[in-house]
């Protein structure tokens, strides 16, 4: 891949980057993603999965996704671009992740500075009184229940909940302070996630997308790859490296 003197000029001066990643990141490690072509979205819905509502009128159902996907992330390893974003941390003063996917893929790549905007599908929490079980659940008696009688619950952001507070601020302060803010396969339409990118932006970022097709936000990024992030981001690696040894 040939990348322009500009771009790589311009990232052999950054300092501080930021990777804000979703599902798209994951698909090269056998995770699918949510929407497009091979899209979970378009064999189940996502309002009758994705919802406290939804859990609490079929709680088996939503385990039984939720289960299913556990037993995929589990049986999957960090991919090539996982482990670029990580290398990018001897490159640069800071390096932050910024991730809509709840599968830890990116801290078992080596990230250390990773913000979870939705989640982490190895933490359950009770519905009733917040008790954390982080540990396997027993699922012999059916759902599994706190000590208080509440359901228990996967530990991840559904639609109409908020995120949580301290790593939404993080994400955003990073965005903010970014010197460049990669975007990288995610579809960035759900929200407030996908507003970091305007976040960034306005701040006066410079934004790189990264993904297989164009998206909601290529409008607004200043160079765009088309092409997967486990093949792009090490070459992207491997360009700095040889300019910054030339
Ligand atoms: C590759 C590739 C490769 C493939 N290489 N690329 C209007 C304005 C603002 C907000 C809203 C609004 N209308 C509704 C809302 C609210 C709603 C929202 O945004 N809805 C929109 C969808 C319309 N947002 C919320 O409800 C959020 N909360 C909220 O707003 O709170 C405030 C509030 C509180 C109370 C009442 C009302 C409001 C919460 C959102 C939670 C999202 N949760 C999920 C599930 C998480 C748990 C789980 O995983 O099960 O998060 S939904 C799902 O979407 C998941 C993802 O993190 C998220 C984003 O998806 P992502 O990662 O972008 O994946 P895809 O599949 O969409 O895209 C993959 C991309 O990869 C594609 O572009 C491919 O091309 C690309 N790709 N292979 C590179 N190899
Ligand atoms: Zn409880």
């Amino acid at each position: 891949m040939n990348f322009d003197e500009t771009f790589l000029n311009k990232l052999s001066k950054a300092k501080k980057i930021v990777f804000f990643t979703g599902a798209g990141i994951s698909a090269e490690s056998g995770i699918p993603t949510f929407r497009g072509k091979d899209g979970i979205w378009n064999k189940l819905k996502p309002e009758e999965l994705a919802n406290f509502n939804a859990f609490m009128r079929n709680p088996k159902m939503v385990w039984e996704w939720y289960n299913h996907r556990k037993k995929i992330i589990h049986d999957s390893k960090p991919n090539a671009g996982h482990f670029a974003i990580a290398d990018m941390q001897d490159l640069f003063d800071e390096v932050t992740v910024v991730t809509q996917n709840i599968d830890n893929l990116h801290r078992r790549a080596g990230s250390k500075n990773i913000f979870e905007l939705h989640g982490n599908i190895e933490r359950n929490y009770c519905v009733r009184c917040k008790t954390f079980y982080n540990g396997e659940l027993d699922f012999s008696d059916g759902v599994p229940k706190c000590n208080c009688g509440g359901l228990i619950r996967p530990d991840v952001v559904w639609f109409g909940e908020y995120l949580p507070e301290d790593q939404f601020e993080g994400g955003e302060n990073s965005a903010v302070n970014s010197d460049i803010f990669f975007v990288v396969g995610t579809s960035a339409v759900v929200y407030p996630a996908a507003g970091l990118v305007h976040s960034a932006k306005r701040a006066g970022s410079y934004i790189v997308e990264v993904n297989i097709e164009e998206t909601e936000i290529s409008v607004m990024c200043d160079k765009s790859f088309y092409g997967e992030a486990g093949k792009v981001l090490p070459e992207i690696v491997k360009a700095l490296k040889n300019k910054i040894i030339k």
